[in-house]
């Protein structure tokens, strides 16, 4: 089927769904038909495992294997949120598994049947639209890496006052704990600009709202320029439905930007004329900068982090060590990552591993061999726009408005690796 053709098939598809703005609100009342969880894992299984024990049907690691997702510390009871194990992460991508979570109430993933859910797209539009996730599936596709990154990641927002939350805390002992409210997959989905395109966008239409079909609503806003650019409204995560605690059935990713605006059981789209603040849009406010209003926090800086070796980890003796972290850019690819085996002092640039694409998390590896002596480790990147990862003391100076600072790892004589930011006064 040529693009002509697919064209022509959305237009079909679209016209039947053809709605009126009140007719579509009244068939979201319907989406409720939500099932418990107990009734979709008795479905996924056609049969339970044989007399091996050897599940053909779907399978799981090898039960050495142990690496897990944490609870964040000292989380506010209202979220639901757990952290990605960096330390053990290998290539770039996150296995589905251990993608962080962020979810702002307290209760489990809603159980959406994907038969009952719809996606709204509606306000300054030509033609409402509503579509099945059968319908969606049918759509041009595209199958992207990305990474989604909590605002709070590095920097301890979100959790308690006793944890330092509201702000920068070092008290961070691993790479999981400091990074891993970041996680990267290749998603599959609809371009949103595909939709909003079919939907036809009125002159006015300057901002869409998004917002979710679970308990905690989530809605946020986002500028037509970027959701005209390289959204996705997606419904594939590492080459199979999107995880519940990530969006299931289908999820907004707004690639480069702030974790919060990656609305997950994505049902709802308004094209509306003027920017809505929502009670989770921090970061995403508007601001005046030199007589100018703009929407700030929304791209994430340059970052990088050595995972191996990471805070907690042993370097068992002196000798060879490889070193191998990540870098990654809201702004766009990362060109350049170096890494300090001697405090700062000298850098030396370390191996780019394939691929490294746009808005996605980038491996790295740097050959080292350890003397047995006390060291200080970190790695800086530098995207395809030229910024810098900026140091600790920068990013104080700054007053802490972007948290992309080096972040650097002690190892000690014995061989432990700790975490080695300044200790504020
Ligand atoms: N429906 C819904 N979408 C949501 C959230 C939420 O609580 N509910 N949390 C947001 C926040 S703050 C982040 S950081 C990302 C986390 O996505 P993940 O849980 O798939 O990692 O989802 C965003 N989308
Ligand atoms: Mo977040």
């Amino acid at each position: 089927m040529d693009s002509k053709d697919k064209e022509t098939k959305v237009k079909q598809a679209s016209r039947r769904r053809f709605l009126t703005q009140g007719a579509a609100l009244a068939g979201l009342a319907a989406v409720g038909g939500m099932r418990s969880v107990h009734a979709q894992v008795s479905e996924a299984s056609p049969r339970p495992p044989d007399e091996t024990g050897f599940d053909v049907y779907y399978g799981v690691r090898s039960h050495f294997e142990t690496s897990v997702r944490e609870r964040i510390p000292g989380q506010e009871v209202f979220m639901q949120g757990s952290l990605t194990p960096h330390q053990d992460s290998m290539g770039i991508i996150t296995p589905s598994g251990l993608h962080y979570t962020n979810v702002r109430f307290h209760q489990n993933p809603p159980a959406i049947d994907p038969r009952q859910h719809h996606l709204l797209i509606h306000g300054l539009v030509d033609r409402p639209l509503i579509f099945t996730m059968e319908e969606l599936k049918r759509l041009p596709s595209v199958s992207r890496f990305h990474f989604i990154e909590c605002t709070s990641n590095t920097s301890g927002i979100g959790t308690s006052a006793a944890q330092g939350g509201g702000g920068f805390h070092n008290g961070f002992r691993t790479v999981q704990e400091s990074h891993g409210k970041l996680s990267n997959s290749q998603w599959t989905g609809v371009l949103l600009s595909t939709l909003l395109r079919e939907a036809g966008v009125k002159k006015d239409g300057t901002w869409i709202i998004s917002e979710s079909a679970d308990a905690g609503h989530h809605t946020q806003p986002l500028p037509i320029e970027k959701a005209m650019d390289d959204c996705l409204v997606a419904y594939g995560q590492n080459g199979e439905a999107v995880r519940p605690e990530n969006g299931y059935p289908v999820r907004l990713v707004v690639p480069g930007s702030i974790g919060i605006n990656n609305v997950k059981h994505l049902r709802r789209i308004k094209v509306v004329d003027e920017f809505y603040k929502f009670r989770w849009s921090y970061g995403g406010r508007l601001a005046n900068v030199g007589g100018k209003t703009v929407w700030t926090g929304f791209v994430k800086p340059v970052k990088s982090v050595i995972t191996h070796p990471s805070g907690g980890m042993r370097v068992p003796s002196p000798g060879f060590f490889e070193i191998r972290g990540l870098a990654w850019s809201g702004a766009g690819t990362i060109r350049r990552v170096e890494v300090s085996t001697d405090g700062g002092q000298t850098w030396k640039d370390a191996q780019l591993e394939d691929p490294v694409l746009p808005k996605a998390c980038t491996r790295f590896t740097f050959p080292w061999t350890w003397n047995g002596q006390e060291i200080m480790i970190q790695s800086r990147a530098t995207d395809d726009k030229g910024v810098i990862q900026q140091t600790f003391a920068e990013y104080t100076a700054n007053s802490g408005s972007q948290n992309g600072f080096i972040y650097p790892w002690k190892v000690t004589r014995e061989g432990s690796v700790e975490n080695a930011l300044p200790v504020p006064a």
